[in-house]
């Protein structure tokens, strides 16, 4: 009987790195002879298996839970290394693409992959969190972008949304959708893995990109950022908090937050900030737009948002941002939701990112 050991441990708030992965289990992942799906040979995550995956996704069908636990564990392992600050470097003349908010639109993501091609190393994405809820094929976005993470380390980059958390996926849909759809075990799972996920990017030391905003205070650096211990769930206040729940504002100075955590932010401290750390550009996600995008902070700051009708009801529409070395100056390119003839039952709760 095939069996593969998993190892995981629980967070919880301030838990550090030292002590997870502490928990050991034991799965039985025998594959069924009629199973009909995807299949990973061996160890490696082929371009051929995401793409048979992804098209069982899009007939709702199922992907085998040994290689859904494949997936997530080999991710988790990649993502755990990274520090929680991403340089990433794009070489002139070769294109970045860096998307919001999918909040399990699944059929929206492969939009963008028919409008922008595949994630590879030569066509790179940068995928800035709240990748789940909301959308009711979560567990289809989060194992496709995982898979690319695995097949090409180097064609796919993930940091951390608001949604990566645990509080927000037992009240925004994720947690029961990973139940329904695989197992309770893969809800401690998921937990864990995006606890690992990295906090920020800067593209060729130009363009800082993270899910939602800037600070409370002046003065931080990047080398601020790298040095977070992001191992847990994600604190009511700091660095952390604020890098995951803030919002740009039209005033300037800094102001309360309509959320209720992290802060409101103006064009001055963008300014101050990105003066600081000699960088050109902030793109971050977290806010619903109707063209998808908004350019504000005198052009400093820019909000993509990639989930275009959003809860089947905003009537949005979606954003990337296509960047080239060297210039990186951003390319945005919009796109309308699909047509589906079935309902994406969106959750009840208020319409925010
Ligand atoms: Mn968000």
């Amino acid at each position: 009987m095939a069996t593969i050991l998993v190892f995981w441990g629980t967070f919880w708030k301030g838990r550090c790195k030292d002590s997870i992965f502490t928990k050991t289990r034991t799965l039985d992942l025998d594959v069924e002879p009629q199973y009909a799906g995807a299949r990973i040979e061996g160890d490696v995550v082929t371009l051929d298996f995401v793409k048979k995956m992804m098209d069982d996704f899009k007939n709702q069908k199922c992907l085998h839970k040994r290689y859904a636990y494949q997936i997530v564990l080999q991710t988790r392992e990649m993502l755990r290394a990274l520090p929680s600050l991403v340089d990433i470097n794009v070489p002139n003349g070769k294109h970045f693409t860096v998307c919001g908010d999918v909040h399990g639109q699944f059929y929206d993501l492969l939009n963008i992959f028919e409008l922008n091609g595949l994630p590879s190393e030569d066509s790179p994405y940068l995928f800035n969190g709240d990748f789940v809820d909301r959308g009711s094929f979560s567990v289809e976005v989060i194992l496709t972008l995982f898979a690319f993470k695995c097949m090409s380390p180097s064609a796919i980059y993930l940091s951390r949304g608001n949604h990566e958390s645990k509080s927000m996926n037992k009240i925004y849909g994720f947690e029961g959708e990973v139940r329904s759809k695989l197992s309770d075990t893969f809800v401690e799972l998921f937990t864990e893995v995006f606890c690992c996920l990295p906090l920020a990017h800067v593209i060729n030391e130009k363009v800082l990109v993270v899910h939602g905003g800037l600070f409370s205070v002046d003065g931080v650096k990047l080398s601020d950022i790298r040095e977070i211990d992001r191992f847990c769930e994600p604190p009511e206040e700091g660095l952390m908090c604020e890098l995951l729940w803030s919002d740009p504002q039209p005033q300037l100075g800094r102001g309360p937050s309509k959320r209720g955590v992290g802060l409101s932010f103006g064009a001055d401290v963008t300014k101050r900030f990105l003066q600081d750390n000699s960088l050109d550009l902030v793109v971050r996600s977290h806010e619903v737009k109707n063209d998808g995008y908004e350019i504000e902070h005198d052009g400093k700051l820019i909000t993509v948002f990639s989930a275009p009708n959003y809860c089947d009801q905003m009537g949005n529409k979606g954003a990337f941002i296509q960047f080239e070395a060297p210039e990186l100056k951003p390319n945005i390119v919009t796109f309308s939701a699909v047509v589906r003839n079935f309902i994406n039952p969106c959750f009840r709760y208020s319409i925010r990112s």
